[in-house]
């Protein structure tokens, strides 16, 4: 045979090849389950695997929708009354902007976030969002920030927000009362339930929250209910690394109360999101193989008939080759244009469009605007079982704004419209107002007994009423007796052991207790061991939803790794931004769920804060409650972990969120009032504060409570020991955490060698102090008397003598309440790198160790002419004292 016959033939055996595998799968397709195909198709990649031959790896699918016409579920709404709501709550999410901006120039304000999302919310908000109700927590919704104005425009004509306020958006403090720019709880706590605005965080967040409301359920701390979280975000927020980085926890954790919605209008701030790539297929990539379930939304209606007749893929193949930058031009060109460039690259392609017209192409809907599409797509992440679902739906920033900013690189900041614009926007969303009212741009909201009015409170009756609210009617809780506590008021009596072992029993001791116990949730990014808390696995169980499903290595030993459905502790892996998302969800349950829990999240203290900052002021924002435990911490008490582990600023970033109140307690008893007290006002007296506590693992003894200083220890400081020496030279030292005891040594030195009568004063908290300190100074400013006297100054005011601060933390830190300490003050503190070395070595280095707070103390009082040059001298010989040793600040 030749070889062009062979070729033919061989061709036709392929032919007749491919015919038969293909009448095999449409056997099963007709005969079989989707599931059986499924199961085949598994079965034959196995065997052509095994036999050595790859199948190219993909985690895409065609750029088409992922629910075909005919699985799309039917549209249960009135598709006009929906559209015309739809059209006044754009309207009045745009008006509100202009207007604002109007008044006040630079005022800002975002038009197209909204514009691009309004049919994924109202869609959600006509059939799907539940409010919160006498059963349950509703649906917990995490609305994109910067689509604020849109939420803001629908709770107006619902009736929740006044005319004033939207005229008052982000003019907070304006007669009347305001709009914050942004879901900020701390501003609006009876409104917005989650703070988005920082890009990243509500993914994050949200998962967490998703996986806490399973935690709940499993430990039947509330009822099994099928609520979901819900978390829109943009597509450019995927970039953030903490939009993406727990989706694998989410999928394994199985958690199918959570759906995300993508809004993929292919822009962020700049321009596109990826011009010259696909971001929907990357994100299908990415959520797919992490293991989630992902519907794509990508086209309208209009595009059903063609995608119908494209029998031969052609269609899909154009659209899944163009990449989002010229989508992006499409969204801002003529029907003709469109037709040139998408359709004109293949003859197939110009006769699947020839029946359209050019304004039908330029007008032809993106997925994410048509409800239809949504709907199917939301109602289908209801059903979803055994996995969490995200939709990608394809929209066009700044939908509707027209020649002033629909798909433009320049309008996520677009903040007017003009004459011409306002008048296109009226024309296009059926606005009903003249041409005179049309500039004037009224907020409209449509007559009560109108049938928009009517169908939109039909529709949240139906979903329980309205949302987002954020609602907080919890019964407080009863701080637990002093009985408790009791046991660290009385000291170890010369065993040593360290804050953290201290604190570790305070907590396993909680956790036994009658009335909070089990609303404790002990938060853990494994390091369980290195702050001897492995103790609890056992008692109280790690959490797990499947339970244990293997034997522990361990199962022998009294702590082994236990694991449990009903497991109390949440123990998070190498996560602080996922163990602080879980915080944060415990924290605020009294206002998600009605229901107080008390998370005790503990973790190497240089990873707060300084890793996880932005989290922590959004637990700020969301009056997050519990106690954030900053294990292993001091720069120079963490010895040999170095440069990145020893952490000696904590208490300055703390510092920077207000209603974090945080302390660095030396003792056990410290600790153990401090947490009696943190309970009590979080819980019992339900005060928007929480708490951070440094503890160390130094091992010393820990005293007995002296009497009357409870007080002192929650104000931040108390007189520890006062001196019996009678002399003419007087020092009071400072100390707090693991220092302390640096400075019990100095006192020793300073009375039995320099003859310096020296008192110790515990501070627990310079931040504290601090705080009331510049409350006490701005009462007396504002009054413009000097009435009020600060906490510090009160306390040392009659003391006289010499004050010299040392503690593990930067110099600022005790430096901070310097203005109120009345006389000399001398500071010594860890400011620099840490180093790996000894203790001993490092507070020698960082000059913190007795020896140098002797020296800063004499040294403050040969200042102040009380000791002559010869003592001086003397002590820096006996003390070894070295001036040109190298500097801790910059070396
Ligand atoms: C952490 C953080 N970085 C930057 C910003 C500023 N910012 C606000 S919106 C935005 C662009 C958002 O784009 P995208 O996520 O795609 O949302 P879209 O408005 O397009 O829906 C940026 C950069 C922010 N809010 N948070
Ligand atoms: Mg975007």
């Amino acid at each position: 045979m030749s070889d062009e016959a062979n070729v033919k033939k061989q061709s036709v055996m392929e032919n007749v090849e491919l015919t038969e595998w293909l009448a095999s799968l449409d056997y099963v397709l007709n005969s079989g389950t989707p599931e059986r195909v499924q199961y085949l198709l598994q079965q034959l990649q196995i065997r052509a695997q095994a036999s050595g031959v790859t199948l190219p790896f993909t985690y895409n699918t065609p750029y088409i929708n992922t629910i075909t016409k005919e699985n799309q579920a039917q549209f249960p709404g009135n598709r006009d009354l929906e559209r015309r709501i739809k059209s006044l709550v754009r309207w009045n999410a745009m008006a509100m902007v202009v207007n604002a901006n109007k008044a006040h120039d630079g005022v800002g304000g975002h038009i197209s976030t909204f514009a691009s999302s309004a049919t994924l919310y109202e869609v959600g908000f006509n059939h799907f969002f539940r409010a919160r109700s006498e059963t349950g927590s509703g649906d917990l919704v995490y609305f994109q920030g910067h689509a604020s104005p849109g939420i803001y425009a629908r709770a107006y004509i619902e009736g929740r927000l006044t005319e004033l306020h939207l005229t008052n958006f982000r003019r907070e403090l304006a007669k009347g009362g305001g709009l914050s720019s942004y879901p900020h709880p701390w501003l609006m706590p009876n409104f917005w339930q989650f703070p988005t605005v920082s890009m990243g965080l509500a993914p994050i967040m949200g998962i967490y929250q998703a996986r806490f409301n399973r935690y709940l359920e499993d430990r039947g701390i509330k009822p099994v209910d099928d609520y979901k979280t819900w978390v829109f975000m943009g597509d450019g927020e995927s970039d953030e690394p903490e939009s993406l980085g727990a989706l694998t926890m989410a999928s394994r954790e199985k958690l199918d109360n959570l759906i995300f919605v993508i809004n993929c209008n292919l822009q962020r701030l700049d321009g596109p999101v990826r011009g010259n790539g696909k971001i929907i297929q990357e994100l299908e990539a990415l959520f797919r193989g992490a293991g989630w379930n992902v519907i794509k939304v990508i086209w309208g209606s209009d595009w059903d008939p063609l995608i119908e007749k494209d029998t031969d893929g052609i269609l899909a193949r154009r659209m899944g080759e163009v990449v989002d930058g010229e989508f992006q031009k499409y969204s801002v060109s003529d029907g003709a244009y469109i037709r040139e460039k998408f359709f004109g690259t293949d003859e197939r392609l110009m006769e699947l469009a020839a029946n359209l017209t050019d304004e039908q192409i330029r007008t032809m809907k993106r997925g994410g605007h048509d409800p239809e599409k949504v709907y199917a797509a939301y109602k289908a992440a209801m059903e979803y079982k055994g996995a969490p679902t995200v939709i990608l739906a394809h929209t066009v920033k700044g939908y509707g704004l027209g020649e002033s900013g629909e798909g433009k690189n320049i309008t996520h900041q677009q903040k007017k419209l003009n004459e011409q614009e306002l008048k296109e926007f009226r024309a296009r969303f059926n606005i009903p107002l003249s041409d005179a009212e049309v500039v004037k741009t009224p907020f409209y909201k449509p007559a009560e007994d109108s049938p928009e009015m009517q169908y939109l409170r039909e529709r949240r009756k139906e979903l329980d009423g309205y949302t987002p609210t954020r609602r907080t009617e919890v019964t407080p809780l009863k701080t637990p007796s002093e009985e408790v506590f009791e046991e660290f008021y009385k000291g170890t009596e010369g065993r040593a052991v360290s804050t953290t072992m201290a604190y570790v029993r305070v907590l396993s001791k909680l956790l036994r207790d009658e009335g909070v116990g089990k609303l404790i949730v002990p938060i853990i990014p494994d390091e369980a061991r290195t702050f001897g808390m492995e103790g609890l696995f056992r008692q109280v169980g790690i959490y797990a939803h499947t339970g244990q499903l293997y034997e522990p290595v361990d199962s022998d030993s009294l702590m082994y790794y236990k694991e449990a459905t009903d497991g109390q502790i949440l123990e998070e892996g190498i996560n602080e931004a996922g163990a602080i998302s879980s915080f944060i969800a415990a924290g605020t349950s009294y206002a998600t769920h009605n229901i107080n829990m008390i998370p005790f999240y503990t973790y190497y203290s240089m990873f707060g804060p300084q890793r996880v900052g932005d989290l922590v002021w959004a637990a700020g924002d969301l009056r997050c409650k519990g106690f954030l435990v900053g294990a292993t911490s001091g720069r120079t008490t963490l010895n040999g972990e170095g440069l990145q582990h020893q952490d000696g600023h904590t208490h300055l970033l703390t510092s920077t969120v207000p209603n974090l109140v945080s302390y660095d307690p030396a003792f056990a008893y410290e600790i153990a009032v401090i947490i009696r007290d943190g309970i009590y006002r979080m819980y019992e007296r339900q005060e928007s504060v929480f708490y951070y506590i440094s503890v160390g693992n130094e091992n010393y003894n820990m005293p007995a409570m002296p009497a009357g200083v409870k007080e002192g220890i929650l104000k931040g400081m108390y007189r520890l020991s006062k001196s019996a020496k009678a002399s003419s030279l007087k020092a009071h030292l400072f100390g707090s955490g693991a220092i302390m005891n640096q400075v019990i040594e100095a006192q020793k030195i300073l009375e039995d060698k320099y003859n310096v009568s020296t008192d110790i004063w515990s501070v627990t908290s310079y931040n504290e102090l601090r705080r009331e300190a510049l409350n006490a100074e701005r009462t007396n400013l504002l009054n413009a008397n000097h009435n009020k006297l600060a906490y510090v100054t009160e306390l040392l005011q009659n003391e006289g003598g010499v004050f010299v601060a040392a503690s593990d933390y930067m110099k600022v830190l005790s430096d901070s309440i310097r203005k109120w300490v009345p006389g000399p003050y001398t500071v010594l503190g860890t400011d620099g790198f840490g180093r790996s070395e000894s203790r001993e070595a490092l507070r020698d280095f960082f000059e913190v160790d007795a020896k140098h707070i002797v020296w800063a103390t004499l040294v403050t009082l040969f200042d102040e002419k009380k000791i002559g040059a010869d003592v001086l001298a003397k002590a820096k010989a006996e003390l070894k004292i070295n001036a040109d040793k190298l500097n801790p600040m910059i070396s």
